[in-house]
């Protein structure tokens, strides 16, 4: 009994002792390990009485159970004060200016998303997000592409087996546009939706005008009245504050969306001289995006009653914002992540666009 008190005493002081995890670690094998004093000692059991044999087990398991204790505490001690001294010793001023060779850019694509926001933002939209992976019924179905619909094939779609299912209309898709946000909107908000939908979107295309992988930037408007003159409108307004003119010339050409009629194109007016595009003047026309008054099905789709509500929906590709606002002539050079690259097209950080601060930030294009 005095034997197991000293033990126990001399144990608890080495590990009371220990400086840091190592050799707590050697105390708890010295003790506790293979062979290990206390492991010893139970060994030894087999050799006592009956009697002799609970007595001394009974005070062995109290010891090895105080032991036990005591390096956990000690663990858990001696792991704050390493923490405690990473965090003084390894603190970093964020506040530091950046070393300019460091320093990083807001990529194109980015700035032209920041400057969409902020004008439908100013005009009262939201911004709505969604899945990257959709079904197809938020991807097609629901935007009247049932299956076989020639604008399925139109599309170039990835599809990502469904592991629960060997059904080919089980198969997921990586998004081919982000309309499936406006039909996840549309079932679970009652209008009016006044709402943007950003995000990157899938197709397989490659050359120097499409990536496998692009942005775009949706919207969706729903209300008892909203009508083509509201659309003509909001994307007026739009298109006016984007490339930041007081008056442009702009045409409707009428076209085809399934999930849209009428659908149109939007044309804006410029100028194409030799390797340079002016907007707002001459007698050209650049197509800008596509429009139109939600299909009654689409609505109907996303919970929403055509014969009480109406809508208007666009969509545009935030890349093609950025090749024609930036002149940026490559489409795949926008992913090749090289750093000369982006310092010659990026924006300097901090610099955000803003209806009052201004679109630009010309003080902050980094050309
Ligand atoms: C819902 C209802 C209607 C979205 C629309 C377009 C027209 C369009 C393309 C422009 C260039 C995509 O990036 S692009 O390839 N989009 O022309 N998109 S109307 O219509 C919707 C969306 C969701 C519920």
């Amino acid at each position: 009994m005095e034997n197991l008190q000293q033990l126990e005493n001399d144990l608890l002081q080495q590990i009371q002792t220990a400086a840091d995890i190592k050799s707590l670690e050697e105390a708890r094998v010295s003790a506790l390990g293979k062979k290990g004093i206390i492991t010893e000692k139970m060994k030894n059991l087999g050799s006592l009485s009956l009697e002799e044999k609970i007595a001394a087990g009974k005070m062995l398991n109290v010891l090895k159970t105080t032991i036990e204790k005591a390096i956990d505490n000690k663990k858990a001690e001696l792991e704050t004060l390493e923490l405690n001294r990473k965090l003084s010793t390894e603190r970093i001023d964020v506040t530091l200016p950046i070393r300019p060779e460091n320093q990083g850019r807001i990529h194109p694509v980015s700035k032209i998303y920041e400057e969409v926001a902020a004008i439908f933002g100013q005009m009262g939209f939201d911004v709505a997000e969604g899945p990257d992976i959709e079904d197809q019924f938020h991807n097609f179905n629901a935007l009247n592409m049932p299956a076989n619909h020639p604008a399925r094939q139109m599309q170039d779609t990835f599809y990502i087996a469904n592991p629960d299912s060997t059904d080919f209309d089980d198969s997921f898709v990586v998004r081919t546009h982000t309309s499936g946000i406006q039909i996840r909107t549309m079932e679970v908000k009652k209008p009016p939706i006044r709402i943007i939908a950003p995000g990157r979107t899938y197709r397989s295309d490659f050359d120097a005008t499409h990536t496998p992988m692009f942005h775009q930037v949706e919207g969706l408007v729903v209300d008892k009245t909203t009508n083509m003159a509201h659309l003509k409108g909001c994307l007026y307004d739009f298109v006016k504050a984007f490339f930041e003119v007081d008056d442009i010339k702009v045409r409707y050409r009428p076209s085809y969306f399934p999930f849209t009629e009428p659908s149109a194109e939007m044309d804006i007016g410029c100028r194409k001289g030799k390797g340079e595009l002016k907007i707002g003047e001459g007698d050209d026309w650049l197509e800008i995006l596509g429009c139109g008054m939600v299909h009654p099905k689409v609505l109907q789709a996303g919970g929403i009653d055509p014969d009480e509500y109406q809508g208007f929906a666009f969509g545009m590709g935030i890349d093609r914002l950025a090749m024609l606002k930036y002149g940026i002539p490559d489409l795949r050079t926008f992913f090749e992540s090289d750093l000369r690259w982006l310092k010659h097209y990026g924006f300097v950080p901090l610099d955000t666009s803003s209806m009052t601060g201004g679109l630009s930030n010309n003080g902050g294009l980094a050309r």
